[in-house]
């Protein structure tokens, strides 16, 4: 049996991989992480780690937050806390270049559904200044288009009747910040790391919104003392495969049962408005601290998502299982292409032309890394959560503008066919998605109506009943323009197939 990473043989790594240099020893929590998934500990968990490295305050130590599965907790509780960050790419000569850092700033990892109490407490405890999260969008018990509270969500109904038992990440927060309060302790910082738009700005009125159910005076306080601020993350980071596992463990001759992969590539946009300190996150060029991150956020939701899902459904209806392959698809590529050029980047005011042209030849550089393949399955899944502000937002703006398009709509076309759960040579796959149930029931209602129209009318009825879905669409469904388009596509895409689609609106 092979000994594990952990304290004791943290020393006795290979020379050539990097290690928390500071005395762990000293270590002490100051972040409570909510979600504590393979981007977390490929992103905020390292900058922590590089910052404590970097600045000597070593008072940022992180208490991770696993919402459901014990999976991540029983793998780092035998190992510290401490698990490896592989950062893969291609070098020049197609060989693939891999560079490991054993990553200090986890303590411990707590599970919220074992002991939900313990979790409000740590929110509570006087050392704790910032509250982050990567809960994923469907995390966050909100509605999709309007990013309002859906109080129908079973656990955020748990939630109002059980205080002390909060299953939701909203009601963990409320309830943890109201414990604060009792115990008249200063306020904390909440910080949402997740592709949401505005996403301090709507973890903040979702807050208030529950809040306000259980307390005013809680309310009051939490707005006027605690911060919200926004950010934009970005590392393409992939769920560890066994592979990984095993080729990482036999390179630090001890066994890591959890270690992440992702890409060399990492941004980082904060705003700077922290209630109760930070760690120092810019050092060795991790962060950017900015007064308002809306415009970056924009472009990376816009630029990096949009494409990465457009990339995910088509590429999985051809039955592509790696974005990689979907990137070597060259119809594919081209039509992308197309899409950001000459649809999406004419959205994203005051970044010059030249920046962005940059920004999306590094992006389609960056997903056809071949050292990384990521499965279509895990960036499509959760489309409802995801296509309002990575495609539809877009839509919008050109809508106002009237402004062409034609490409964005069939990405959006390519989710609603990708729901029907088939590939094009008959491969099943399954739909993950936390609207799977209703998505199906629109599938099929929307099938049905075309059925009962006239021939020429059934491409029409069908995407009328498909965008009508308000969760999702909003207003978008009456939008006229929108709606012809995804019927010409969705029928395209039945009848001809992906690449006949593609190449007819490139
Ligand atoms: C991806 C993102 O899974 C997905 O939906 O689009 O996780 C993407 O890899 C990151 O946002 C890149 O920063």
């Amino acid at each position: 049996m092979l000994e594990r990473l952990n304290t004791e043989s943290l020393p006795r790594l290979p020379a050539d991989v990097e290690k928390p240099i500071y005395d762990r020893s000293r270590l002490t929590p100051g972040i409570v992480h909510l979600g504590l998934g393979a981007f977390h500990r490929a992103h905020q968990a390292v900058m922590t780690d590089l910052a404590m490295q970097a600045s000597g305050d070593l008072s940022w130590g992180i208490l991770g937050v696993s919402l459901r599965s014990a999976a991540t907790r029983d793998a780092l509780t035998p190992q510290d806390g401490l698990y490896t960050l592989a950062l893969r790419d291609g070098g020049p000569d197609g060989e693939t270049r891999e560079q490991l850092r054993v990553v200090g700033s986890v303590l411990r990892v707590m599970v919220a559904e074992e002991d939900p109490n313990a979790v409000l407490e740590r929110i509570a405890y006087p050392q704790t200044r910032i509250v982050s999260l990567t809960v994923t969008e469907k995390g966050y018990s909100h509605e999709p288009a309007t990013g309002h509270l859906r109080w129908d969500d079973p656990d955020i109904l748990h939630d109002l009747d059980n205080p002390h038992r909060p299953r939701s990440t909203i009601g963990i927060l409320v309830y943890g910040l109201a414990l604060r309060r009792e115990r008249g302790l200063p306020p904390v910082t909440l910080l949402s790391c997740d592709n949401l738009r505005g996403n301090g700005d709507t973890l903040r009125s979702l807050v208030l919104a529950f809040a306000l159910r259980v307390d005013v005076g809680l309310t009051h306080w939490i707005d006027t003392h605690c911060t919200f601020p926004n950010s934009m993350v970005d590392r393409i980071v992939p769920g560890t495969g066994d592979d990984d596992r095993q080729r990482i463990t036999q390179r630090l001759g001890v066994q890591d049962a959890w270690p992440v992969v992702g890409e060399p590539y990492m941004n980082w946009v904060i705003e700077d408005k922290f209630a109760a300190g930070r760690p120092a996150w810019e050092s060795h060029g991790g962060a950017t601290f900015v007064r308002n991150a809306a415009p970056y956020e924009r472009l990376k939701l816009r630029m990096v998502n949009g494409p990465h899902s457009t990339f995910a459904y088509l590429g999985a209806l051809l039955g592509h299982q790696t974005i990689c392959q979907s990137v070597q698809t060259p119809a594919l590529c081209r039509f992308v292409d197309a899409m950001m050029r000459l649809e999406i980047a004419p959205t994203l005011k005051g970044i010059p032309d030249s920046g962005l042209e940059e920004y999306r030849r590094r992006f389609l550089a960056r997903i056809a890394n071949p050292a990384l393949p990521h499965p279509t399955s895990q960036v499509a899944m959760d489309g409802s959560q995801k296509v309002p502000q990575r495609l539809l937002d877009t839509i919008r703006d050109r809508l106002r503008t009237g402004d062409d398009i034609q490409r964005l709509t069939l990405a959006v076309a390519a989710w609603l066919h990708y729901l029907r759960g088939e590939d094009e040579s008959g491969g099943r796959y399954k739909i993950q998605d936390p609207m799977v149930a209703r998505l199906a029931k629109l599938v099929a209602r929307a099938e049905v109506a075309a059925r009962a129209s006239a021939p020429s009318q059934a491409a029409h009825r069908r995407a009328m009943v498909l965008s009508g879905f308000k969760p999702v669409f909003g207003d978008l469904g009456g939008a006229s323009e929108f709606v012809s388009l995804l019927a010409a596509h969705l029928e395209t895409l039945r009848q001809h197939g992906v690449i006949h689609a593609v190449e007819a609106a490139t």
